[in-house]
């Protein structure tokens, strides 16, 4: 009777160890969808950032930033130009731009926090994620076009 309870256990254990491996296995896989490393930070970070939607335009007044109008009834005439980008201190944030403009190229680069778009082309959009790790009054702004710019304040 002995005899055959010691190999019970230790093939036991073995499943325990196998099922250890599968479950981690699965863990690195979802976190390998959703995480994301912030463009000034080497860790991964899980989940997702405070959204700000941003949109480079072009009007007879010039060139200038606003927020998305996003398409929908409520939204008209509540367009904002250069809108203040607020965050709480470590936050994660994804800005989300987009050039709305048919004739030239706009970026968008908040230089504190290591962000950076690429010259965007009509209707490009590209998404950037940053961590908002220091407090204070920053400025986003287009490289090309000085007089786009606003703030980014931070607390
Ligand atoms: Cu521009």
């Amino acid at each position: 009777m002995k005899k055959q309870k010691q190999p019970t256990k230790k093939s036991n254990i073995k499943i325990f160890v196998i099922i250890g491996i599968i479950l981690a296995g699965v863990g690195a896989g979802y976190g390998g969808i959703n995480a994301m490393t912030p463009v000034n930070s080497k860790t991964p970070v899980f989940g997702f950032g405070e959204n700000i939607f941003i949109n480079a335009k072009h009007t007879d007044q010039g060139f200038s930033f606003v927020t998305q109008s996003g398409g929908g009834k409520k939204s008209m005439g509540t367009t904002q130009v250069s809108p203040t980008i607020y965050l709480t201190r470590d936050q994660l944030a994804s800005v989300h731009v987009m050039n709305n403009d048919k004739d030239f190229k706009h970026n968008f680069n908040i230089d504190e926090f290591n962000v950076h778009s690429k010259d965007l082309g009509y209707f490009e959009p590209q998404t950037i994620t940053f961590v908002a790790d220091k407090t204070g009054t920053f400025r986003y702004h287009c490289t090309l076009h000085p007089e786009m710019s606003g703030q980014v304040i931070v607390q």
